[in-house]
C-alpha cells in the first residue's frame, strides 16, 4: 500500500460525516510545512527547532513503511491545518501474525474547538485500523480525555502505561 493509496481508504464508509463548511480530512502532504502543520502539533508538546528539510527526511521515511496514517484537516479556505490526528500500524507475530493500531497526536487547534474535529479524526482512524485487520488499538491520554475516548469504545486498560525518559 503506497502513501497515495492511503487516500483512498478516506472512503465514504471510513469517513462518514462532512467536517463542516470549508474543512476537509485528508492524508498529511509536505505542503502542509507551510501550513502550519507544526504550529497545530505544538499545542500538544514541544516539537522542537525542526528544518523544512528534516520534515521532509522523516516524513519520506513514514511514508515508505507505509505504517503512518498521518492525517490533517485542512481549512480550505484560510490554508491552514486545523486538526491533525495519526494511525501508526505495528506488526506482531502474536495472534497469527497481527497488528496492532496506536493513535498518536491527537491535536484541534485553538480556534477550532467544539466543531468536533477530533471526533471525526478519531471515530475515522479507529475505523481505519479496525479494516486495515489490527486485533487491537491503544492509545496514550490525559485522565481528563479519558470520556472523551470511551466515547468511541476505548477503555482504560488494566495494564499500566510505562515510561522512561531521556
Ligand atoms: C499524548 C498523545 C501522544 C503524544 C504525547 C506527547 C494522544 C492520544 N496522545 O499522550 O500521542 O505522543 O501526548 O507527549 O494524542 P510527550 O511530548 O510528553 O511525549
Amino acid at each position: 500500500l503506497d502513501w497515495s493509496q492511503n487516500a483512498a481508504l478516506f472512503s465514504p464508509a471510513v469517513c462518514p460525516k462532512n467536517p463542516g463548511d470549508g474543512l476537509i480530512m485528508r492524508p498529511l502532504c509536505t505542503a502542509d510545512w507551510s501550513k502550519g502543520f507544526f504550529k497545530v502539533l505544538g499545542q500538544l508538546t514541544k516539537v522542537g527547532d525542526v528544518t523544512l528539510e528534516q520534515f521532509v527526511k522523516k516524513f519520506d521515511h513514514m511514508k515508505k513503511t507505509g505504517d503512518y496514517y498521518i492525517t490533517v484537516v485542512e481549512d480550505t479556505y484560510l490554508g491552514r491545518i486545523v486538526a491533525t490526528a495519526t494511525l501508526i500500524i505495528e506488526h506482531k507475530f502474536i495472534h497469527a501474525c497481527s497488528k496492532r493500531g496506536r493513535i498518536e497526536e491527537v491535536v484541534v487547534s485553538d480556534e477550532c474547538r467544539g466543531k468536533q474535529l477530533g471526533k471525526l479524526l478519531v471515530s475515522a482512524l479507529t475505523l481505519l485500523s479496525k479494516k486495515l485487520d489490527c486485533y487491537k488499538i491503544t492509545l496514550e491520554c490525559k485522565p481528563q480525555n479519558v470520556a472523551f475516548y470511551e466515547k468511541f469504545g476505548y477503555s482504560p486498560s488494566e495494564e499500566t502505561y510505562m515510561q522512561k525518559r531521556f
